[in-house]
């Protein structure tokens, strides 16, 4: 009996762990009941893998500063209330305008740069949108040249800090949208509400250093490090609903 047992919690972990989970690598040791920490997940290139559009200087900082501030602060605050202890964060995400500002801000980044990073790749390793989501584009904005226009021109007018979006709509299309701050699409107090398979930081720390003031000209850049694979992937999962 006792050969059985390591394959036995072998098979319980796997069945237990999320799929990314297993696919990002061998299963981590069971965590502690109390142990709902958040954590910074790892860049999924070199920090200077997305240069010249972002440099590497950026990135460290952007990821290694700026996103793990907004894991510590989520932990922190999350903490301080039993209630919100044990919460997922896309939950945390979904309720944010019922909560605590330190809630919604840090929540809100934490999603947001995770999905940042997942949504961008080395600019010869980033895909081309597949034949639905192109269409889909071109359907909604008339070409894709016209999607970019806008989504630059989203960009450029979001006053302050904040993020420019394309979404999947609760009705199936597509929608450029902009949230100030950490907000997202998929907040309770987002004006347009939707599930979003592409984003950017438009914040100054996103592009300070090398861009200085120029947010169109990075707007423009970024475009070299989209990776369309994966936003093809979250259209396609987004628009079976
Ligand atoms: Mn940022």
């Amino acid at each position: 009996m006792s050969v059985f047992k390591p394959l036995l919690s072998v098979l319980a972990l796997s069945l237990a762990a999320p799929l990314a989970a297993q696919v990002a690598g061998p299963a981590a040791p069971a965590a502690a009941p109390t142990a709902a920490a958040f954590t910074l997940p790892a860049l999924p290139y070199a920090p200077d893998a997305l240069d010249p559009a972002i440099d590497a200087q950026t990135m460290t900082i952007h990821h290694g500063k700026h996103h793990q501030a907004y894991v510590d602060n989520l932990n922190k605050a999350v903490a301080a209330d039993a209630a919100l202890k044990d919460m997922p964060l896309e939950q945390l995400v979904a309720k944010a305008g019922t909560l605590p500002a330190a809630i919604r801000n840090n929540a809100g980044g934490h999603w947001n740069h995770t999905f940042f990073w997942q949504t961008m790749a080395p600019a010869a390793k980033t895909g081309s949108p597949s034949p639905e989501l192109a269409s889909a584009i071109t359907q909604q904005f008339g070409s894709m040249d016209a999607f970019k226009a806008a989504f630059k021109a989203a960009g450029t007018a979001r006053f302050g800090s904040g993020w420019v979006w394309l979404i999947v709509k609760p009705d199936g299309g597509l929608a450029i949208t902009s949230t100030p701050n950490q907000d997202n699409p998929l907040m309770d107090v987002a004006d347009d509400k939707g599930t979003p398979i592409l984003g950017n930081d438009v914040w100054e720390h996103a592009y300070y250093l090398k861009y200085q003031n120029r947010r169109a000209d990075y707007l423009d850049g970024w475009w070299q490090v989209v990776n369309w694979d994966e936003v093809s992937r979250r259209h396609a999962a987004a628009a079976k609903g």
